[in-house]
């Protein structure tokens, strides 16, 4: 048998081989107890995928939407078995169990969960668009993901993330904790 996995079955792949896919996730939280929101996402995301690095806890100025409380943001690379559908229902499911509420576009949120990355998948849906399309200019991502994965090549750009983080004009408030 050439093929350890011949006989696995994943959630995914009923009776197929289980592939475990690299991926990076995006964490951020402007509510609440702000470092209790990491601490309880991270806990329910390692029931189904397997953490293997978390970036440092960051806090943040508000992008997008400037009036409202700063951010903490976190960067984790996990592997999991989920499909990139799957995935992001279990991310919309854990920021409910998470208890949090519909707002408007860039607006304060209790916990936030964005695919990053999916492997090198590029894929382009309605639903989902994977790379994130906002990872180049965003400092809240690009620091703790260099922090993690700095050669990690940007499947449509072709760029480390330290390049993109390089390439990035303004740097704005991002702070490392603790
Ligand atoms: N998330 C947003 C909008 N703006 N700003 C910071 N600093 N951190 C975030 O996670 C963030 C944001 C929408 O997802
Ligand atoms: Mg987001
Ligand atoms: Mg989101």
């Amino acid at each position: 048998q050439n093929n350890c996995f011949w006989n696995a079955r994943g959630p995914d792949r009923p009776g197929g081989r289980v592939e475990m896919i690299r991926v990076f996730l995006g964490i951020g939280t402007n509510l609440g107890d702000r470092e209790r929101n990491l601490q309880d996402a991270l806990a329910i995301l390692s029931q189904k995928m397997v953490i293997l690095k978390e970036s440092s806890i960051y806090q943040t100025a508000p992008w997008g939407y400037l009036d409202q409380p700063a951010f903490l943001n976190q960067v984790i690379e996990a592997q999991t078995d989920l499909s990139p559908l799957n995935l992001l229902g279990f991310l919309k499911d854990t920021e409910k169990v998470l208890g949090r509420q519909a707002n408007f576009r860039y607006g304060p949120r209790l916990i936030d969960l964005d695919i990053l990355f999916y492997g090198n998948r590029i894929i382009q849906t309605p639903r989902l668009q994977i790379p994130h399309p906002r990872i180049a200019q965003r400092a809240f991502v690009l620091v703790p993901l260099a922090e993690i994965a700095p050669d990690f090549v940007h499947p449509q750009t072709k760029q480390t993330i330290a390049q993109l983080l390089a390439a990035l004009p303004d740097l704005g408030e991002v702070q490392k904790c603790g």
